[in-house]
């Protein structure tokens, strides 16, 4: 599990370059990874229509909560995931409802 750590936060500065160079087509889907009490990366900026997929990497329940009701997740147990997709641009802060201080956002383009 220290490895996969690793290798997330090396992956996603070069995921990122990536996904804003381009035009289309590889933007469909995204994930954010729960380790760590921490959402990761905690802020993320995606494309109208983009599913945005929460995995838990820990080793306890975490949730996904929209800070505006948008979205709710169920209790995720360990690689549990948690799927919604974003169909109208702006801004959408969330929040682990077990530890409030567990937050992030996802930032939604036109
Ligand atoms: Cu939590």
């Amino acid at each position: 599990m220290t490895m996969a750590m690793f290798c997330a936060v090396v992956a996603y500065p070069a995921r990122a370059v990536a996904g804003t160079s381009d035009a289309g087509g590889g933007a469909s889907g995204m994930e954010v990874k729960i380790d760590n009490f921490a959402f990761n990366p905690a802020v993320i900026r995606v494309k109208v229509g983009t599913q945005v997929t929460w995995i838990n990497k820990d080793d306890i329940p975490h949730t996904v909560d929209s800070s505006e009701g948008k979205f709710k997740s169920a209790a995720l147990d360990t690689d549990q995931k948690f799927e919604f997709k974003f169909s109208e641009p702006g801004e959408y802060p969330f929040f682990c409802r077990m530890h409030p201080k567990m937050t992030g956002k996802v930032v939604v383009q036109p």
